[in-house]
């Protein structure tokens, strides 16, 4: 857990609240991926089989904002692990949180891990380095060390500033009369949206394997944010009919006229990733992983936890 003076433990509340499992099949530590010397000391003390890189900054258009701290931790913070797993002479197997960010503007549709990266915002460049530090001490040192390429994936736990969850908490606040209407970003872009769960069953799936290897893990369907509205809206009863284009694209509701939806170039980043596609042959031909959930259910599964 990376300290900090308020609460961060909400999406583990449920563990962390058990008492039969915390401490008892949950152990956290103290720590931050910038600071190598408690690294050290948690590897020592832990000694862990498989070790889970899914510490980041994560946010994308965030990170025009703050690139160094996203280099500090998303790239460096890769490597002071690796390197802390050199050092105490552990041999755990390592999973490297990759993501489909990295093909950015697109080489060939779908991608593979074969697709060429052309990174497009700090957060991939960052996320780019982290990726080759994997396969580099993979290579030099034998370590187990793999990459999943996940493609979005996403879930009621989601963070609120993530399109997805955005959409869906405000379909259903403009329902209930608390907010007025949802300011929104590039409606065009296209992403393969998949269930987080069934992401972190592959993941583990990735460091069962013998042998080390980069995989790529996604639904193969892509959809557009617009479609995303279309679908959450209409869980709460609302028909978005679209109406201009660019910034001044907006979406009302059919039998009302309500304005629902109103692009704001705020949310804009300096540099899109328009389409994003991928091919999971071989996660499905080495692993045995399929996405079950799609864009429908995965929509309606965020929507009905949010009306919760
Ligand atoms: O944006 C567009 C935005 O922020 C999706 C991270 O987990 O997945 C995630 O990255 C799309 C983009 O996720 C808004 O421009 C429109 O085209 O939900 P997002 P992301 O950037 O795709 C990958 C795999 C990761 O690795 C990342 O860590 O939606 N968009 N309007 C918007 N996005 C946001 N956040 N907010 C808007 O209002």
């Amino acid at each position: 857990m990376r300290p900090a003076s308020v609460f961060t433990s909400e999406r583990i509340d449920h563990l962390f609240n058990d008492p039969e499992i915390l401490n008892k099949r949950l152990f956290l530590y103290w720590g931050d991926l910038t600071d190598s010397s408690n690294l050290n000391r948690i590897l020592e003390k832990v000694n862990p089989d498989e070790i889970y890189n899914l510490a980041a900054q994560s946010h994308v258009k965030v990170s025009f904002d703050i690139p160094e701290y996203t280099a500090e931790v998303d790239a460096l913070g890769t490597i002071r692990f690796l390197d802390a797993i050199r050092e105490v002479g552990l041999k755990p197997k390592f999973y490297q949180a990759s993501t489909s960010e990295l093909y950015g503007k697109v080489a060939e549709i779908p991608q593979d891990e074969n697709t060429p990266f052309y990174p497009r915002s700090p957060y991939a460049v960052a996320k780019l380095y982290a990726y080759w530090i994997v396969v580099n001490y993979r290579e030099a040192y034998n370590l187990f060390a793999s990459n999943g390429i996940l493609f979005n994936h996403e879930s009621p736990r989601r963070g609120k500033t993530f399109v997805t969850r955005k959409i869906v908490r405000s379909a259903i606040n403009i329902k209930r009369g608390i907010e007025d209407k949802l300011l929104i970003g590039n409606l065009n872009a296209k992403r393969d949206w998949g269930y987080a769960p069934e992401y972190v069953d592959a993941m583990w799936r990735i460091l069962q394997q013998d042998v080390a290897e980069d995989f790529v893990i996604a639904t193969g369907e892509t959809h557009t944010v617009r479609e995303f509205c279309d679908l959450s809206f209409k869980e709460v009863g609302y028909e978005i009919i679209w109406d201009g284009e660019g910034e001044n694209e907006k979406g009302f509701d059919k039998t009302s006229g309500k304005l629902l939806v109103e692009v704001s170039p705020q949310y804009f980043r300096p540099t899109e990733v328009d389409l994003l596609i991928g091919n999971p042959k071989k996660a499905k031909e080495k692993l045995g992983w399929e996405p079950k959930v799609k864009f429908e259910e995965l929509v309606k599964i965020m929507m009905d936890a949010e009306l919760k």
